[in-house]
């Protein structure tokens, strides 16, 4: 008696081809697109799927978690300040204390829980798709992302003459970190003004952070450390608290507009 059922080649090339087509037809419209898999992006997508919003995460990579996966160098141990450990409590991951108000924990298991735990709320992914630009109507809000296969921008022009496909959605949450990638597709036009992040200051950067998480252009919410990009605010080097708290204030804020809308 074998252990597994038989089964056709050509059913297992179905099953993938017609389940994925499937998602990319439903989420051609959505109520948000966050750009960015990191932890405020995946924060972010928890919070709004768990609110029953159809929430669609882009991430050019193959692999979620951004700079989740090591706190610095190459050491895979995140910390947070108080009360951020709070998260990872609710996602049952062990915290260490590490001193005054900081705790320290292993990254691959923050951030596994953490994909999963947005996986788990409803949330949709496009992997290894890169969001190229933005689609803005005549009402001069952002309407929706412009993707891409992303292996495509490392391919020579000759071969990767390859159009991308537009998205609708409702709102766009820029959580590509450090890059600000979709705030920049505005700043290249002139619509939107981008001052770059300031030197590493902990204490002022992850408060910062989280006060300016707001929509910066009709249609567009930043969270994470694209908020320190777009406003010029100081980095805060290897802890994460700052990140998730800005997660959660970018899915409130996108909360109310959709609402709205
Ligand atoms: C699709 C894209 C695109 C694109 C980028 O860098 P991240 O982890 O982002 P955050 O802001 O959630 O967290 C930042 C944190 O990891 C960090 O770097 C800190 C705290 N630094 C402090 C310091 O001082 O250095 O994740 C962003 C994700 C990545 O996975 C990118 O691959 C993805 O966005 N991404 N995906 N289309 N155009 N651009």
């Amino acid at each position: 008696m074998p252990l597994f059922q038989p089964v056709k080649e050509s059913e297992v090339t179905r099953a993938i081809v017609s389940s994925f087509l499937h998602q990319v037809e439903e989420y051609a419209e959505s109520d948000v697109i966050i750009v960015g898999a990191g932890p405020s992006g995946l924060v972010a997508g928890r919070e709004l799927a768990r609110a029953g919003l159809k929430t669609l995460i882009i991430e050019r990579n193959n692999y979620l978690g951004g700079g989740f996966w090591s706190g610095g160098y190459f050491m895979n141990k995140v910390t947070l300040r108080a009360p951020a450990q709070e998260f990872l409590d609710e996602l049952g991951v062990p915290c260490s204390p590490a001193g005054q108000g900081l705790y320290v924990a292993d990254a691959p298991h923050a951030c596994s829980r953490l994909i999963a735990a947005a996986c788990d709320a409803g949330v949709k992914v496009f992997n290894l798709t890169i969001v190229e630009d933005i689609v803005i109507h005549q009402d001069n809000r952002i309407a929706g992302v412009v993707v891409n296969w992303s292996p495509i921008i490392h391919l020579p022009k000759e071969v990767s003459a390859l159009d991308p496909i537009p998205l609708e959605t409702k709102v766009v949450i820029d959580a590509t970190g450090h890059d600000a990638s979709v705030a920049k597709k505005l700043v290249q036009r002139g619509m939107l003004q981008m001052t770059g992040e300031g030197a590493l200051w902990i204490d002022k950067s992850e408060e910062a952070v989280v006060e300016r998480t707001s929509e910066v252009y009709p249609g567009l919410i930043v969270t994470g450390m694209a908020v320190a990009s777009v406003f010029g605010l100081p980095r805060m080097g290897p802890t994460f608290g700052g990140m998730l708290f800005s997660g959660k204030r970018a899915a409130e804020v996108a909360r109310k507009i959709v609402t709205k809308r």
